[in-house]
């Protein structure tokens, strides 16, 4: 849930831009014989025809529905078209969607800040373009208009049966009285239309927008009229809109959260919030989300565009729903193979095309466990620092996802023989990467140091792709430091966490291969210890170098290092300030390859002292050179405390299943991993409380106790 901020100003000219029935205009473009026909993009799943994921405006008019599967559609629509999504790794391929999304976003970009929101939208600041063109150019003294201007709805214009809108839009635009916001609309109207007219030009796309004075009210505009259409919402119509606007249609009210406003406080509409006082909001759902929901009932929303055109992350995911899912290790690790190559193809395309790295890589599953059911214990997430290279991410995929799965089946679980199981079955599986940085200047000339080749799993066995996510010095002098990358000092102390481990593993088979392989996970520094446990103060601070967790650690499986030796570890960090040069470059990755895997080391006080820590000796060679802090992380404490005390029952089993900082996951990433782990995130997205009030029952008829608050 974002922070609410009020605005300040409303002058703001801000767009969001979605591309119309964005796959299938994609594979039309690859098609041209397709355009103008009903048409669907169907999944590679071809039960039943295949689910379909996109579908044409003309199949729409036929009554076909995203929601159906293709022998359905085909029923409904017997002349429609359906093309199946791409297919690699046994999984669809979305490159050719993603590429296209780029070429749109590139020229978006050109008039403001941009942000891609997911695979096929994006945030426009238009701001400064349109005060300028207002300078240069007002609405008011324009004599030719464009048809794509003229053709803007404008919410809250009202056009009599018989008028030709388009004059009614001319008029608008033009009139001498209209307010100085207004005006900046007007502006933004040209701007988008021109943008648009020119994505169309060089991609063949059509997109329709909305256009606001916020991001929020831009994102429901822009729905409003499609396809290939824009919407204006001036500051005056806002009431009207909302007013109207169904709880669950806005942004972050589809879950729990506006449930509960529509049946605790028997709100049907944005609009019908207006009855509430902030305090009471705050009081009902916390600081936050209370100030957030007073906010947005009045159409007040002060997020800013963020200039991102790249994404947060990348993530890789497949489900396996009914008889498919999965029941072996072997099979699972088959298909952590297949993710994790396509992952790091992607990763090794962002470093190739973008100079960037990702530093997290977390695993994310939903499993069901025989006899139980699946509402009660959640698959957990787990994080390791990321190491580049195809087969080091699988490796680490796989060693996360034995780490989670017993921390899944619990302490009792019953012998698990061989790869045969009859206790457990995976239904998805996703794999992504995250922290994704610049890499620090200087390092380039590392690369070229290499004949001009970036990491790549394939042709540099890993070294250098493994040296990327440890201390890569900013200067082959080794006098700067190695700013930007992030510590993974931040390895915690967990007193108590051996025997916790100890418990697990008695609980196995000797000859489990879990057993075995839990042992490994031990040596995989846990990201998720950067989160605190629940209830706990979140003590991140940017310019702290080291971060300590409380004394208990609320999961089962992590690392141990003792106090003492995480203290050894950040006095080693701090003598070596300083000293990051490309010399300790090439010893820190060899001591790391070599401390993996237990042979013979160069530097034998860092490797062993980093084994004894049960951890890699990257995380030595990375204390080294980092002094810049990632920024706080907003983790799920903060997300909990939004919505104040009023807490859901299972909260806490919630969190401690489900260790992952939601910030992280960028949206188009959420929207390209399987819908169970996309329900999760937006579970994870959306406050799960309920109103703070004595006596309170689900669907009781609390109304009477909040009565309209006639200060406001
Ligand atoms: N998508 C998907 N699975 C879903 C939803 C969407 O794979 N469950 C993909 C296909 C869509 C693309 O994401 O083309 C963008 O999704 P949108 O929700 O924006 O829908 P469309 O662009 O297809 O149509 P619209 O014109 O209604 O925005």
């Amino acid at each position: 849930m974002p922070v609410a901020k009020r605005e300040t100003s409303d002058g703001r000219v801000i767009a969001h831009v979605d591309m119309d029935c964005f796959y299938v205009q994609v594979e039309q473009r690859k098609q041209p014989n397709l355009r103008g026909l009903p048409t669907a993009v169907i999944q590679y799943n071809s039960f039943k025809g295949g689910a379909l994921i996109a579908v044409s405006y003309e199949a729409r008019n036929f009554g076909v529905k995203r929601s159906m599967r293709g022998d359905e559609a085909k029923d409904v629509c017997p002349q429609i078209h359906l093309v199946q999504v791409p297919v690699a790794h046994g999984k669809a391929d979305l490159n050719s969607y993603r590429n296209a999304g780029s070429e749109v976003v590139s020229i978006l970009s050109k008039k403001g800040r941009c942000e891609r929101a997911s695979i096929d939208e994006v945030y426009l600041d238009l701001t400064d373009a349109a005060e300028t063109m207002l300078l240069e150019m007002p609405p008011e003294a324009r004599e030719d208009i464009e048809e794509e201007v003229l053709k803007s709805h404008v919410l809250g214009l009202e056009i009599k049966e018989g008028i030709d809108a388009k004059e009614e839009v001319r008029k608008w635009i033009r009139r001498g009285d209209a307010t100085y916001q207004d005006k900046l609309l007007a502006c933004g109207a040209f701007i988008v239309a021109n943008l648009r007219m020119q994505v169309l030009k060089d991609t063949e796309f059509t997109c329709s927008a909305g256009i606001a004075h916020n991001k929020m009210l831009a994102k429901l505009a822009s729905g409003m009229n499609k396809p290939a259409q824009q919407t204006v919402v001036p500051q005056s119509s806002v009431g009207g809109l909302l007013e109207s606007l169904p709880i669950k249609k806005m942004k972050q009210l589809g879950g729990k959260l506006g449930s509960s406003l529509q049946s605790d406080l028997g709100c049907k509409t944005v609009g019908d919030l207006l009855q509430f006082s902030e305090e009471k909001l705050q009081q009902c759902y916390g600081i936050n989300t209370g100030n957030w929901l007073w906010n947005i009932a009045r159409g007040i929303n002060g997020e800013e565009v963020e200039g991102r055109l790249l994404p947060k992350s990348h993530g890789s995911g497949k489900t396996f729903p009914g008889p498919q899912a999965l029941k072996t290790l072997a099979s699972v690790q088959h298909w952590l193979n297949e993710l994790c190559e396509e992952l790091s193809e992607r990763l090794q395309s962002d470093l190739n095309l973008n100079k960037r790295i990702a530093h997290t890589l977390t695993l994310h599953a939903r499993a069901y466990k025989k006899g139980e059911s699946d509402s009660l214990r959640k698959f957990p997430s787990e994080s390791c620092p990321l190491r580049y290279g195809t087969t080091k991410i699988q490796e680490d995929a796989l060693t996360l996802f034995q780490a989670a799965l017993r921390e899944f089946l619990g302490f009792c679980i019953s012998k698990t023989h061989g790869n045969e199981n009859n206790n457990w079955g995976v239904t998805s599986l996703s794999v992504s990467a995250s922290k994704i940085v610049p890499i620090p200047s200087g390092t380039h000339s590392i690369v070229k140091y290499f004949g001009g080749q970036v990491p790549s799993s394939s042709s540099f066995n890993q070294p250098l792709g493994n040296a990327f996510d440890e201390a890569v010095p900013s200067s082959p002098s080794g006098s700067e430091n190695c700013s930007g990358l992030i510590s993974y000092e931040l390895q915690q102390n967990y007193p108590g966490g051996d025997t916790e481990i100890k418990n697990s593993e008695a609980c196995l088979h000797e000859q489990d291969p879990l057993c075995n392989l839990s042992r490994k996970v031990d040596s995989l520094p846990k990201e998720s210890s950067l989160e605190s446990p629940a209830g706990s103060e979140d003590r991140t601070t940017k310019s702290e170098p080291y971060r300590e967790l409380p004394a208990k650690d609320p999961r089962p499986l992590s690392s141990t290092p003792s106090l003492k030796a995480v203290e050894k570890k950040k006095t080693m960090g701090n003598n070596l300030k300083g000293n990051c040069s490309i010399m300790d470059f090439f010893n820190n990755y060899q001591n790391s390859q070599s401390s993996l895997e237990h042979k013979n080391v160069t530097n034998a006080h860092d490797v062993k002292t980093a084994s004894s820590f049960g951890l890699p000796s990257t995380m030595d060679s990375y204390s080294t050179c980092n002094q810049i802090e990632q920024p706080a992380e907003r983790c799920r404490e903060e997300i909990d405390s939004n919505v104040g005390e009023c807490s859901v029952p299972n909260m806490s089993q919630r969190r401690q299943a489900w260790d992952y900082n939601i910030d992280e996951i960028d949206h188009s990433v959420i929207e390209e991993l399987p819908p169970e782990i996309q329900q999760e995130f937006q579970a994870w997205l959306r406050p799960h409380k309920r109103p703070n009030v004595p006596n309170s029952k689900r669907g009781s008829s609390i109304t009477h106790y909040f009565l309209p608050d006639k200060s406001r």
